[in-house]
C-alpha cells in the first residue's frame, strides 16, 4: 500500500523459501571478503547496525571498491539474481506505473546491496540515504524480527513522520518524491521473528540501490 507517493509497502511479499535462501545467503555474505562489521562513522560513532555491502562499499559517506575502513579487500560482487529480485520488487511494488520510477531506458539496475543485521538493541538515526548519484528507487527487503520503521520528510530530521511496522518478507520500495526522504529504524522487537526462517534472533534489511558510478 501507498504511504506517500513513491514510497509503496508490500507486506509479506518474500516466500518463506525466498527468506530462507537470502538468511543463508547472507551468512556467507557476513563471512567476506570484507567481513559483515559496525561502521565507525567519521567523527568516531560506531553504528549499533552491523552492514556487509555488496557490489560497491559504503563508508560514511561514499562509495568505493575496496574497504579501506575495514581490511582493504574488494567487495564481493552484487549477485545477478539480485539484480532480478530488485526488478520484481518494482514491478510488485509499483505495478504498471513502473516505468514513471525509471529512467528513459525504462529498466532498473541497481549496482550495490547494503546488508544489515539488527540484534535487538540495535538503531539507525533519521538520515537520508544521498551517496548515491542516482535518483532510482531504492528496494528494502526485511527479514527475521519485527521493527519499527520511521519514514519522514524531505526537509528535516523530525515531524512530520509516519511509523510503520515491518515484519519478515515485507517489501518496501522508495522512489521518486520519496527517495530522498528522512528516514529510520527506532526499535526493533526482539523474539518476533519466524526461526524457521534460519534467523533464530535479530532482523535483517537488505537494500538494492543503483549508485549512478562508473561500472
Ligand atoms: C527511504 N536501512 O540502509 S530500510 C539504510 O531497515 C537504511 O536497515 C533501514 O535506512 C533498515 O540506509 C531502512 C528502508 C529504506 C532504505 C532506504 C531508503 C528507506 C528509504 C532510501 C530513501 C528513502
Ligand atoms: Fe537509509
Amino acid at each position: 500500500a501507498g504511504i506517500a507517493p513513491g514510497a509503496v509497502h508490500v507486506p509479506d511479499w518474500l516466500s518463506p523459501a525466498q527468506q530462507r535462501d537470502l538468511v543463508a545467503a547472507c551468512r556467507g555474505w557476513a563471512a567476506g571478503p570484507v567481513p559483515m562489521r559496525h561502521t565507525v562513522l567519521p567523527r568516531g560513532g560506531v553504528m549499533s547496525v552491523q552492514t556487509v555491502c555488496l557490489g560497491w562499499h559504503w563508508q560514511p559517506y561514499r562509495y568505493t571498491r575496496t574497504a579501506d575502513d575495514v581490511n582493504g579487500e574488494c567487495v564481493a560482487p552484487l549477485p545477478d539474481a539480485l539484480v532480478e529480485l530488485g526488478r520484481q520488487a518494482l514491478a510488485a511494488a509499483y505495478e504498471s506505473a513502473v516505468g514513471d520510477y525509471l529512467d528513459g531506458r525504462g529498466e532498473y539496475t541497481p549496482d550495490v546491496a547494503l546488508v544489515n543485521y539488527y540484534d535487538g538493541a540495535a538503531r539507525m538515526g533519521m538520515h537520508q540515504d544521498k551517496d548515491e548519484r542516482c535518483a532510482a528507487p531504492v528496494v528494502s527487503l526485511s527479514i527475521g524480527d519485527s521493527c519499527v520503521f520511521r519514514f519522514g520528510n524531505a526537509e528535516t530530521r523530525g515531524r512530520p513522520y509516519t511509523d510503520v511496522e515491518l515484519e519478515s518478507g515485507d517489501l518496501f520500495v522508495f522512489g521518486g518524491p520519496s527517495r530522498f526522504t528522512y528516514h529510520g529504524v527506532p526499535k526493533v522487537y526482539p523474539g518476533t521473528g519466524d526461526p524457521g526462517t534460519g534467523l533464530t534472533r535479530g532482523r535483517l534489511n537488505l537494500t538494492l540501490r543503483a549508485t549512478g558510478l562508473p561500472v
